[in-house]
């Protein structure tokens, strides 16, 4: 069996986070562990869609995130989620909802050049045309986590070995 938990994904757009979420729980799936993966443009096109990117709606999507990664948690499942989460206050709330070792912090890092270079949606390009308010490490702050449970740079390493770092996370913290 393994214990539910929290993995909690945090960085830049186009840092990394959904993609690695994406293969843990393919590689989860293989070894007969429920997982569920949230991100932040799936519940924005739903639940969150009356929000935008102000520091005060960022802040709801995050309390409702939290809320829905709860329901997930109570069900058993190894909750993933990839949210920005640019403040470090917002990503301190989530944790304190949760048992201790039961809520893991990972930083998805990634430069913000090499994010731009990325730019898989064109949203940097648009971003640095002055077209999109509040476009995080262009006009609005990224607070890097301070005491995260793990760093991933994404710009060393591989999808494949960017998700093992994740899944040996999880085995060192008894979750799986
Ligand atoms: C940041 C934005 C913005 C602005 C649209 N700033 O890379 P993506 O496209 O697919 O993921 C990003 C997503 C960010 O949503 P989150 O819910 O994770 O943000 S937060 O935790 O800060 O609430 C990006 C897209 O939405 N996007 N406009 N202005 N990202």
């Amino acid at each position: 069996g393994h214990k539910a938990a929290v993995v909690w994904l945090t960085g830049l757009s186009g840092a990394g986070k959904t993609t690695i979420a994406d293969e843990v729980k393919l590689r989860l799936f293989e070894q007969g562990v429920h997982s569920f993966a949230l991100d932040g443009d799936q519940l924005r096109s739903g639940l969150n869609k009356d929000l935008g990117f102000t520091a005060a709606d960022r802040h709801e999507n995050i309390r409702r995130a939290a809320a829905v990664a709860g329901l997930f948690y109570q069900s058993g499942a190894v909750v993933l989620c990839s949210f920005i989460s640019p403040f470090a206050t917002d990503r301190e709330e989530v944790k304190k909802q949760f048992p201790e070792g039961r809520f893991l912090e990972i930083y998805v890092k990634c430069s913000l050049e090499e994010c731009a270079r990325r730019d898989p949606k064109q949203l940097y390009k648009k971003a640095l045309n002055q077209s999109i308010p509040n476009f995080t490490g262009i006009n609005s702050p990224y607070e890097v986590p301070e005491k995260p449970n793990m760093v991933i740079n994404t710009e060393h390493c591989t999808e494949t070995e960017a998700a093992e770092m994740v899944l040996t996370l999880l085995q060192v913290e008894g979750i799986i």
